[in-house]
């Protein structure tokens, strides 16, 4: 196994970031276990920065913090494993007064400590959130309101850069808003690959939901642990050190201090809301705390525009799907009413043609592959006999049979098991100039932890050219289809029963 700051470009997505055994210097942290319950771990500045006597292990809780005792007490038998419960200002032995967050960890309890946020703070804070959930309250479309957001979250906490940074259904990512110092250059429309977020970062910051670190540039201070402990797990420690090759990333990027507040739709980590800032910047805690809550309502906000969207696709393709069967009822051949139906189609999943293939026939309306064309893709995609949906947005790659075309994407609706017939769309080429933040491909160079321990240090434009693929096929759009396809499964039953009928 890889041991926390050894991970290298080939294996950093298995480097345990969750047990890297050290702190970001911004505050300090206890742990404890047992009855007493007793010191178990600490970090190796907390006696510095709580200004008490030198810690050993198993003190107990009142010989550390004394009078804050019952308060962490009571906060860890209210803290659940994952949200850390808070208290602002407490006093500590020696009159320092911190903000402290404590949850557990298996047995253990988490006692982090930082600066308190400073009293005249939290009512500022909680003025210009208010002013931000109220201009997102009403949003009328997803680019506005992330626009609106952005710029609202680098006036509030101050970030030279703040970012929409969305996930793309294959992890790589592509900054979709940005609002900015005016003398920075700008990353807006870059894509980034999957790499530059790990696999088991993404999933962090899917139970965690902000990430907050303060310099890049600074070490890290080590916990004290008891000889053969387990290694402690502080997936939700504010104060979780950082790993060397991000803080050597954020160094190439010339960046000082980040912020990354997680928007999770649907329970997935849909985005990241990225803040740059090139110098040192930490947040106090009652900061982080709106910066989080704000990331979970613009989540939801997000979920509510997709569901009112698909709600409005699926009220439309309804109305259209009942016009049809009406006007089909009572028929036995559909093929002469389908171009009129077939016409209506882009209207409902945008496509550039579409064709109904029925027996020994093909009507087809718009762009549309040549018949023979289409006999070769149904019966490469197998719908007759799966009787299930197909689609492709790069049909030289998942139908290599087809002779080239710029109809690139095909979506199949068979509606009649066993048989080829079958509702098909196209969808044409979209060539497009994807901008890389740096070749994504790119081989890496000489740094401080030997050769190809080293992110790129070129953020440099690379541009891929996309051809051969259409605009892919959204989960909303094969939903309709779906609905389309329930719908002629009805009408092909219908017809053939009353065939069936007129042959007794
Ligand atoms: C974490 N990588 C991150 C984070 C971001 C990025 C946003 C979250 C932490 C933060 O806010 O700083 C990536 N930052 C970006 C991107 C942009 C940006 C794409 O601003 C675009 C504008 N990173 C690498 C490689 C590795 C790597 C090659 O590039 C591994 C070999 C690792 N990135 C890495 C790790 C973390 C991370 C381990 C988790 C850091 C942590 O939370 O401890």
């Amino acid at each position: 196994p890889i041991v926390f700051g050894q991970a290298d470009l080939t294996n950093c997505d298995r480097e345990p970031i969750h047990i890297p055994a050290s702190i970001q210097p911004a505050g300090c942290m206890m742990v404890f276990a047992g009855s007493g319950p007793e010191l178990v771990a600490f970090s190796q500045n907390t006696a510095n920065f709580l200004q008490c006597p030198p810690l050993h292990h198993g003190m107990t809780l009142e010989q550390c913090v004394g009078h804050a005792a019952p308060l962490i007490r009571a906060l860890a038998d209210n803290g659940n494993t994952t949200y850390p419960e808070i208290a602002f200002n407490v006093a500590f032995p020696g009159d320092r007064r911190c903000d402290v967050a404590v949850h557990r960890s298996r047995d253990s309890i988490i006692v982090e400590c930082e600066p308190a946020t400073p009293e005249q703070m939290h009512a500022r804070l909680a003025v210009k959130q208010r002013k931000l959930l109220q201009c997102a309250r009403d949003p009328q479309d997803k680019m506005s309101l992330l626009r609106a957001v952005a710029a609202s979250i680098r006036r509030m906490f101050g970030y030279d850069r703040v970012m929409v940074y969305r996930f793309a259904p294959d992890w790589s990512g592509q900054v979709i808003v940005e609002d900015r110092r005016d003398d920075l250059e700008s990353f807006l429309g870059q894509h980034f690959p999957s790499s530059d977020i790990p696999a088991q970062a993404r999933e962090l910051y899917r139970r965690a939901l902000i990430r907050v670190i303060g310099d890049a540039h600074c070490q890290p201070v080590p916990l004290v642990e008891q000889p053969g402990a387990a290694p402690l797990d502080m997936s939700f420690m504010h104060l979780r050190a950082v790993s060397p090759i991000h803080c050597e990333y954020l160094i190439n990027m010339g960046v000082h201090a980040s912020m990354s507040v997680s928007l999770i739709v649907d329970g997935r980590l849909w985005g990241l809301i990225a803040c740059h800032h090139y110098s040192p910047r930490s947040l106090f805690m009652a900061e982080r705390i709106a910066a989080k809550m704000i990331g979970e309502f613009i989540g939801l906000q997000v979920v509510a525009l997709h569901r009112s969207r698909r709600l409005r696709l699926a009220q439309a393709a309804q109305r259209f799907l009942s016009r049809f069967l009406d006007d089909t009822s009572g028929m036995t051949d559909l093929l002469p009413r389908a171009r009129k139906y077939l016409v209506e189609l882009p209207g409902l999943i945008s496509c550039d043609g579409s064709g109904v293939l029925s027996g020994q026939r093909w009507i087809s309306v718009g762009r549309a592959l040549p018949e023979a064309d289409v006999r070769t893709l149904v019966a490469h995609a197998g719908t007759a006999a799966s009787n299930q949906l197909w689609h492709s947005d790069c049909l030289t790659r998942d139908c290599p049979a087809l002779p080239p075309s710029d109809l690139c994407g095909a979506l199949i609706i068979p509606f009649f098991p066993e048989k080829e017939d079958c509702l098909v769309l196209f969808r044409r080429e979209w060539a497009r100039t994807v901008v890389w933040g740096g070749d994504p491909e790119k081989t890496y160079s000489t740094g401080p932890h030997g050769i190809r321990l080293t992110p790129r240090r070129s953020f440099e434009i690379w541009t891929e050219e996309v051809r051969q693929h259409s605009a892919s096929w959204s989960a909303d759009h094969v939903e309709v289809a779906g609905l389309f396809r329930s719908a002629l499964m009805e009408v092909a039953a219908r017809s053939n029963w009353m065939k069936l009928q007129e042959t007794l």
